[in-house]
């Protein structure tokens, strides 16, 4: 356990009104503050009816106080709830009575915080506990409490485990080169290798579809005037979000819109139509969608089916790796069929955003784009700093193994493996810094 840490003190329930609200305290102090409040402790882990008084000795409050011990606490700190009534002056009070005896009031996220510095969680697991309270959708809070309970952390700590089994090896083969073997030629080290990398990338797949469920999917319509963007936001979201009118460049700036596929998070936007703009705000409004498309997962260029004859422009903005969809909208004025262009590159859709042809198609192409398996919950919750970390682990390994497989290059494929390892450590906290943990936890609320 850290020493010298002060005594931290929040209301934990939410503000406003409520049947009861609860006061939290934590650190080496809270049994003494408490008992100022409360006057005789009960038990460890046994609720007991007292009434809290000031300083004054006035009482304040009547509820059940909760005395948890350290290191068997959420914090790994002696903790201290004060269960009172549920208003927002009778809690402050209750919480008042507490600083004065000597309490700090609490930072956001600073229990969670103490529970990550006492070891009683990994930092993936103290980031759960933030995206289970913020959870959307039954899935994402099914995932995240998977992630509460270890189910990530698990498999990161067997990745780390056979990493640093794996490392020893190289480095005592490194260390002792004038051996009859050469033990970096050895076929059970490329196959634990490959083994390796082909489990972090099976992680990996696994946090995607876990930061999908927290952060959704970003898709962004974008395409020249007139094509119906806005027409097949509003289908899709299904609200007149967006004005749809013949007059082209209605749209002038980005629109955002939240929705759910089957339980998927979509972060939809509309855009201005991509064209030489008419004037100053429409400008703007062409470089918001540029903006817009840059930071998409998932780009669907809409073109009119009527010409398909004009080879559709690129999208300004798109980066080589970013998904993209070209989609041919108001086939009901053409009469062509609904449905995919098979083999096309970049594929090709065709639609109606006015009768809702080729939707059921749309979405499940974006679905796959997402990696989103619906039925299944994810085995973990994730965010987009692990999903980066384990990029960097899977190809840390990979470059190790080309390397050694090209060169018997030891020295090189050892630090490559340190650095899979450091990646791998900064999503459990092994390696973080100050920067980071003050990031992560300022993002929680106030009293978890
Ligand atoms: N017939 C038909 N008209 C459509 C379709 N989608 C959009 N439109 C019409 O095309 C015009 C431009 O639509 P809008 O959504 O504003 O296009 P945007 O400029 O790309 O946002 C409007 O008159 C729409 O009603 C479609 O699938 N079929
Ligand atoms: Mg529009």
């Amino acid at each position: 356990m850290l020493e010298g840490r002060d005594t931290i003190a929040a209301v934990a329930t939410p503000p406003g009104r409520g049947g009861i609200g609860i006061v939290r305290l934590s650190g080496p102090d809270a049994g003494r503050i408490a008992r100022c409040v409360v006057g005789r402790l009960p038990p460890s882990h046994v609720a007991r009816l007292r009434t809290f008084r000031n300083a004054k000795g006035e009482s304040v409050d009547r509820g059940l106080v909760l005395y948890k011990p350290g290191p068997g606490s959420y914090t790994g700190e002696d903790t201290v709830e004060l269960q009172g009534h549920g208003g927002p002056v009778v809690t402050g009070m209750v919480l008042d009575c507490a600083l004065r005896a000597g309490a700090r009031v609490a930072r956001p996220g600073e229990f969670s915080e103490r529970a990550f510095l006492n070891g009683r969680l990994d930092l993936s697991q103290a980031e759960a506990v933030a995206d289970l309270i913020e959870s959307a959708s039954e899935q994402a809070a099914k995932s995240a409490m998977r992630s509460l309970e270890g189910a990530f952390a698990e498999r990161l700590r067997r990745h780390v485990d056979e990493l640093m089994d794996i490392r020893t090896y190289v480095e005592a083969a490194i260390d002792f080169p004038e051996e009859e073997i050469d033990f970096l030629a050895e076929p059970e080290l490329v196959h634990r290798l490959e083994a390796l990398r082909a489990a972090v990338s099976a992680t990996l797949v696994d946090a995607r579809q876990g930061s999908m469920l927290r952060d959704g999917l970003g898709v962004v319509i974008a395409g020249a005037p007139n094509v119906g963007k806005s027409t097949l936001m509003n289908r899709l979201s299904g609200r007149d979000a967006a004005i749809v009118t013949d007059i082209p460049g209605t749209t002038r700036d980005t629109l955002h819109e939240s929705l759910h596929f089957d339980g998927l998070p979509v972060r939809l936007t509309d855009t201005a139509g991509l064209r030489a703009a008419a004037d100053e705000v429409e400008r703007i409004g062409v470089d918001r969608a540029r903006a817009a498309v840059a930071d998409a997962d998932a780009v669907l260029h809409l073109v009119d089916d009527r010409y398909p004859e004009t080879p559709p422009d690129a999208v300004p903005g798109i980066a080589p790796g970013q998904a993209l969809l070209r989609v041919h909208n108001k086939i009901d004025l053409t009469g062509t069929l609904s449905g995919p262009d098979g083999g096309a590159d970049p594929p090709v859709l065709r639609i109606s955003a006015r009768t809702g042809e080729g939707l059921p198609a749309l979405r499940d192409w974006l679905k796959a784009v997402a990696g989103y398996r619906p039925g299944e919950d994810g085995p973990f919750i994730a965010r987009r700093r692990h999903v980066e970390a384990l990029e960097e682990a899977a190809t840390a390994v990979e470059r190790g193994s080309a390397q050694l497989a090209e060169s018997g290059a030891g020295e090189l494929l050892a630090e490559d493996l340190r650095e899979a390892q450091n990646a791998l450590g900064r999503i459990t906290g092994a390696v973080s810094s100050d920067d980071l943990l003050a990031q992560i936890f300022a993002s929680f609320c106030i009293g978890k």
